[in-house]
């Protein structure tokens, strides 16, 4: 049982939760050589500059496909406490990889997800995403962090400010000493479960050391997308799946990984 009642309760009220070692150090290489090596990161990676002019990446895609990524976002470790910190049946809505490399990772700015899929059509703030750490995620290597609670806010209104869409510095920095501020250092193979309305940044990677995870962002099933058609900077429709999210095999992502290397 990866998510029991206290878990749960600890989520509601903190607006997120890590778990340990959900995924083995062969799972984590896997998706690190499909980080490295495969076609999706490759042909879906988007750049934009911080406040600074670094680089911040990442690869996004909204289709489950059927590689290594399909079988992480179906893993039973994923799908199924996300079913139980929604409260229902989940449903997939996208898949990310953070691209945070030595000495050049730019930072993302404070900003809650609700405040980009609220616009995206999302009716309620019922959606979560799971963020697999794939190396150690430590202050240096700008770990995300978060402000403990901050979902209780509710959606908070976004807008552009310098280079990236986020909540207005002036608001923010009224609302930050309100919360604990949670430094999210990792082990990779840890998974962080967080709300949609929990408010989140992540600095600079100055270190020696990449900081990449994977994010699988699920919709609760019942929570309807008003409208259809709008389109990421790729051109892709951004769209959350309205059928339930399969469950794979435990085993399902090393199958994945040994096919592509056949
Ligand atoms: O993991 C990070 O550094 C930032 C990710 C993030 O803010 C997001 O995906 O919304």
């Amino acid at each position: 049982m990866l998510m029991d009642q206290a878990l749960v309760e600890q989520y509601q009220r903190d607006g997120f939760v890590i778990l340990e070692n959900v995924f083995s150090a062969e799972e984590v290489a896997a998706m690190l050589d499909a980080v490295v090596h495969g076609d999706r990161v490759a042909t879906t990676t988007v750049e934009a500059k911080d406040a600074k002019g670094m680089p911040s990446r990442l690869a996004i895609w909204f289709d489950l496909g059927e590689d290594i990524w399909s079988a992480v976002s179906t893993c039973p470790r994923l799908v199924n406490p996300v079913r139980i910190l929604l409260g229902e049946e989940a449903a997939f809505f996208h898949g990310k990889v953070i691209l945070k490399e030595a000495k050049k990772g730019g930072a993302w700015e404070w900003h809650q997800d609700y405040g980009y899929w609220y616009d995206q059509g999302f009716a309620f703030p019922r959606l979560a995403s799971a963020s697999i750490a794939l190396d150690p995620a430590t202050r240096e290597n700008g770990c995300l962090q978060v402000l403990r609670g901050s979902h209780m806010l509710g959606r908070v209104t976004h807008g552009r400010f310098g280079t990236q869409t986020g909540i207005d510095p002036e608001r923010m920095k009224l609302i930050e000493p309100l919360f604990e501020r949670v430094y999210c250092e990792m082990k990779p193979g840890s998974v962080l479960f967080f709300h949609c309305n929990l408010l989140h940044a992540s600095g600079q990677n100055t270190s020696d050391h990449h900081r990449r995870s994977v994010i699988m962002c699920y919709n609760a099933l019942s929570n309807p997308q008003l409208a259809v058609g709008y389109r990421d900077n790729l051109g892709l429709n951004i769209c959350a799946e309205k059928r339930p999210v399969p469950v794979g095999a435990d085993d399902a992502i090393l199958k994945a990984a040994a096919r592509v290397t056949k």
